[in-house]
């Protein structure tokens, strides 16, 4: 399910870009935005409050509230989809462009009826936006250098972002009558790191009934093509989602096709071709006589073609085909196997949430332990001082204490900064008295080459340094990966004894598959955690894992899969940190 407070935050920011679009009152529009942060931010789910309870928020006036208890109620809110109509989706395409305002948007649509990112190239090459009020040579420049940022970034979504929206749309698709599969496919089943589309399928006999329900979605802003087969919208926030419906008995053909990666499927056909056979989207027939021999589930058609079912993230043709081929697939860790989260935050420092509350949470993921790892003092703005993490850590010890043999353990730690020569913040006996201590890269990104590396190397020496976290500290979309020799950081890594983070939220995704698979190779083992600074965070773990997956992970090389006994002989360096203790 989508988080509420995160579809409301989206909600109330997309009215005030239609008000701001519309040439609305700006103040109004401001009140929107303030209220959408306050709701994203707001630490407990909001889809129990009532208008009362919704004003307590702050910035969250009457109207407001009104508006997000209709939405919570029926899904709609009448005010935002007449603001929806009166303007073209291309036109709100137009605003994604960084150097562009809702209100020059709106004037390029008025004045010269440009509605998409397409059409704005071409008039900028033939110099028509020159004699428009406001626009020059220098903001044609500004435009095209924003389209091209724009376009760098491929229009791919961050993981997170789709899923909410498949789980959501296979969710009410299941709903429809007559529905005997639905599930998504493609680059979200396979679990890349950001998706281009989304690809839903449905099993059913008849099809009508799911293409009206899918562009009948509140969410969708445009139908791109709707077909008997085939349907695709275009979201509010302008993810493009596929549905197809299929008979139920080519369901497992089907899943495999549009599953991919394509590398994948080509690899798959070429070994029914070998067995004299032909497999398409419908099934595995033979080919001289066109006999189907296998379509219902992706078990039959692999087995058919003797292999092994393939779990959807290892399919990108790195060699899964070969082991499928010779029952050599990994037994790849999944989500329930994590026994703990190694890195998480609380409103000590920049977390939103008071350490109760994440433990709380924590413990209902079924945790065997929880660790803490706030700031240290050398990111300035956290304010972070001995005293206050020693006070930390009695509170800490004492609810510990207070628990019961069978509870989820906690244990203190703490977040190191890797300084720009590799120190980290604290010297080695006051680092004794933690649990385990993680230690990122937060400042000097830009450092050249080999003073980055010895940073890293210098930082792994450290025998207090049991995790690097988020290590190339790259932002999808955003910010680039720090450069470093990684080779002789794995290395290193693997030396010393110093595990290397996946770490889950879905901005960073960081170490990516091809960092990790890498790291493998040197014999490192790795850490997967939420670095949560709220408790719905602490829900990441789920995409570090699809990371983990696609680079063949299994639960050796996590040492947060493994009991607490296993996991602190880990975290005391040096003493038997190998990975088949
Ligand atoms: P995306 O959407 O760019 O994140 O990546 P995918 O993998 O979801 O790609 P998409 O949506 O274009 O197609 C979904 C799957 O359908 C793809 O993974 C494999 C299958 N497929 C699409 N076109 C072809 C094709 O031309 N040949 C083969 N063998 N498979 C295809
Ligand atoms: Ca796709
Ligand atoms: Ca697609
Ligand atoms: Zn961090």
């Amino acid at each position: 399910m989508a988080r509420s407070n995160e579809e409301v935050e989206a909600l109330l920011r997309e009215y005030a870009d239609l008000l701001l679009i519309t040439g609305g009152d700006a103040f109004r529009a401001r009140a929107y935005e303030k209220a959408a942060r306050s709701i994203g931010g707001h630490p407990t789910d909001v889809s129990g409050l009532d208008v009362k309870g919704l004003r307590e928020i702050p910035n969250v006036g009457k109207s407001i509230a009104e508006k997000v208890v209709e939405y919570l109620r029926t899904g709609h809110v009448p005010a935002v989809e007449e603001a929806r109509a009166a303007i073209p989706a291309g036109v709100r395409e137009l605003t994604a462009i960084p150097a562009l305002g809702p209100k020059k948007a709106m004037l390029l649509y008025e004045e010269l009826n440009i509605a998409s990112i397409e059409q704005l190239a071409t008039a900028i090459e033939e110099h028509r936006l020159r004699d428009l009020k406001g626009f020059g040579p220098k903001s044609e420049e500004n435009i095209l250098h924003g389209i091209g940022l724009l376009r760098a970034a491929g229009g791919r979504v961050p993981l997170d972002e789709a899923m909410d929206v498949a789980d959501d749309i296979v969710a009410a698709l299941s709903q429809v009558p007559g529905c005997e599969r639905a599930a998504y496919a493609g680059s979200l089943r396979r679990m890349r790191e950001t998706v281009g589309d989304v690809d839903i399928l449905v099993a059913a006999a008849e099809s009508a009934a799911f293409m009206d329900a899918f562009t009948a979605l509140p969410y969708t802003a445009e139908i791109i093509a709707h077909g008997e087969k085939k349907t695709s919208i275009r979201t509010t926030k302008g993810l493009q989602v596929d549905l197809r419906v299929l008979p139920l008995d080519s369901w497992g053909a089907g899943l495999l096709y549009f599953t991919g990666s394509k590398a994948h499927n080509i690899r798959v056909r070429a070994i029914a071709v070998r067995h004299g056979l032909k497999l398409s989207e419908y099934g595995l027939f033979e080919t001289k006589s066109g006999k189907k021999i296998a379509s219902r589930s992706e078990e039959d058609v692999y087995a058919r073609l003797g292999m092994d079912w393939i779990p959807p993230t290892l399919r990108e043709d790195r060699g899964e085909v070969k082991a499928a081929l010779g029952g050599q697939l990994p037994t790849l860790l999944s989500e329930s196997d994590l026994r703990g989260d190694l890195h998480t935050h609380t409103n000590l420092t920049d977390g939103l949430e008071p350490l109760e509350n994440m433990i709380a949470t924590a413990e209902r993921r079924g945790y065997a332990y929880y660790a803490v790892t706030d700031h240290a003092p050398k990111l300035y703005m956290q304010q972070m001082t001995k005293e206050k993490i020693l006070a930390q850590r009695e509170r800490l010890r004492a609810m510990d204490r207070g628990r019961g043999r069978r509870d989820m353990r906690l244990l203190h730690g703490v977040e190191l900064n890797i300084d720009a020569d590799g120190e980290v913040d604290w010297p080695d006996d006051f680092l004794e008295g933690f649990d385990l201590c993680v230690a990122s890269v937060h400042t000097q990104f830009g450092q050249d080459r080999d003073t980055m590396t010895r940073r890293f190397l210098r930082a792994c020496e450290n025998p207090h340094v049991n995790i690097i976290g988020h290590p190339t500290t790259r932002i999808l979309g955003k910010r680039p990966g720090v450069d470093a020799d990684l080779d002789a950081v794995f290395a290193a890594c693997a030396r010393t004894g110093t595990a290397l983070e996946i770490n889950a939220h879905p901005n960073r995704l960081d170490l990516s598959d091809e960092n990790i698979l890498r790291a493998k190779e040197h014999g490192v083992v790795f850490a997967i955690d939420s670095d949560a600074h709220s408790t719905l965070d602490l829900a990441n773990p789920r995409y570090g894992v699809g990371m983990a997956q696609r680079a063949w992970l299994t639960t050796d090389d996590v040492i947060n899969t493994w009991p607490l006994t296993r996991l602190r002989r880990f975290l005391r360096k040096g003493s038997g940190h190998s990975r088949d203790v």
